[in-house]
């Protein structure tokens, strides 16, 4: 039998903070995992060397359901971002090991191909609508065929998803940059950039939204509402998910289709906004939310009820993750789109990848596993920063959801 011989956990800062988790295996086979939890990458760290390495060493690699229960179920405290993203990481590495011995890549493990190819949108955004719409055209001469839009809400400070530069980086303080936000200055304002986009545009391609959180839910109903003649693909994080039943209020007043899943670990999380229709497409991810094996398990219960898959793809998620949930995405029957900011060169000098771009599209390679590989001598160049994502503030001081 074949067994976990080493456990190594990395914590390097290629662009940006992640971690990563290698597992060695008797044989010699490695696999990767991501880890990295942003804004709080030392408790994934500490959980993994201290409390989850101990227990893997000697276990058979082959038994991924075994262990993925073992270290939920067996830990007694579970789900909660931190243990779901070290879960997630041993998860990933061990389908990663199983491709490995088997020699195939990992969607075909999974059911093999479902599609030609990954549909993914990626971020536009802008100082004002004017530059806002030069890199809309920028995103559609680069040929993507879905596109969010984001732009900075005049009198609201820094807005969430705008760039400055080539790269959008939120986590970029070693202590959190506080923001002023207006949502009265933001309700007045976003639906004339997104109206702008199709005018200038058209409905050719598709167009999405992140809310990011910062609205009640007759707020986003009424968002929703206003938008409705712009035809989003989706309008995400309307209103915090704390609240399950919160979208249902929403789903009362609009047309717009709803995502949800970022921030969210486990299928009880997403149970509700399932079963009751709340949502449209879940964008848990591999991860955040426990792994291939439990992504899987929440994709199939959303295929139930006709939600389909929108996982969040930032630049946070490593090239461990962003080849995981490509697998996954070619496999599954109710694939949606996927979230895709392209790294850095750093971060690529580090993790070698055989996910591609193409026309709109990622594919995933037929490399044995993920086809992804650590080089840890380049991560070595580049030590952990602290870095916090930002706080949001109201005019009058009061802490918002960021
Ligand atoms: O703010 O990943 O849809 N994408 C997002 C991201 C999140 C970051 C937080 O770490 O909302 O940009
Ligand atoms: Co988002």
């Amino acid at each position: 039998m074949s067994k976990i011989e080493r456990a190594e956990v990395f914590v390097a800062s290629p662009g940006r903070n992640f971690v990563t988790l290698r597992l060695t295996t008797s044989d010699g086979v490695t696999g990767l995992g991501d880890a990295t939890l942003n804004g709080r990458e030392l408790a994934v760290a500490s959980y993994l060397r201290d409390h989850v390495v101990p227990l893997l060493v000697d276990r058979d690699p082959a038994n991924i359901e075994d262990i993925w229960q073992y270290l939920y179920r067996g830990a007694y405290w579970r789900r909660g971002p931190v243990t779901m993203t070290a879960v997630a990481a041993v998860d990933t590495a061990l389908w990663d090991i199983k491709g490995k011995v088997a020699g195939l890549p990992v969607y075909q493990l999974l059911g093999g191909r479902s599609r030609d190819g990954v549909l993914v949108y990626s971020h536009a955004s802008g100082t004002d609508t004017a530059s806002l719409l030069d890199d809309v055209a920028r995103f559609r001469d680069l040929g993507y065929k879905a596109i969010r839009a984001q732009a900075a809400v005049p009198d609201a400070g820094a807005s969430y998803g705008v760039r400055k530069g080539t790269v959008y980086e939120p986590a970029a303080h070693s202590l959190p940059d506080e923001q002023p936000w207006s949502t009265e200055a933001y309700l007045d304002f976003a639906p004339t950039y997104l109206e702008a986009v199709r005018d200038r545009f058209g409905f050719g391609f598709h167009l999405l939204h992140d809310v990011h959180h910062r609205l009640t839910p007759i707020e986003a109903a009424r968002f929703g509402k206003r938008v409705e003649d712009c035809r989003l693909f989706w309008m995400e994080d309307p209103t915090p998910a704390e609240n399950q039943e919160a979208f249902r209020l929403i789903r009362q007043h609009t047309t717009t289709p709803v995502a949800v899943g970022e921030t969210l670990s486990s299928i009880w999380d997403v149970q509700h906004l399932i079963t009751e229709q709340l949502i449209d497409y879940v964008r848990t991810t591999v991860v955040h939310a426990g792994g291939i094996t439990h992504l899987r398990r929440i994709f199939d219960l959303a295929a139930l009820y006709q939600v389909r898959t929108g996982s969040h793809g930032a630049t946070d998620l490593s090239p461990v993750t962003l080849a995981a949930a490509v697998h996954v995405d070619t496999a599954v029957p109710n694939f949606g789109i996927q979230e895709y900011m392209p790294h850095v060169a750093e971060t690529m000098e580090v993790f070698r990848s055989e996910v591609r771009f193409e026309d709109g599209m990622l594919h995933a390679g037929d490399e044995p596993g993920l086809g992804v590989e650590y080089d840890e001598k380049a991560a070595e160049r580049f030590p952990y920063e602290p870095r916090y994502l930002p706080v949001a503030r109201r005019l009058d001081g009061s802490v918002h959801d960021w």
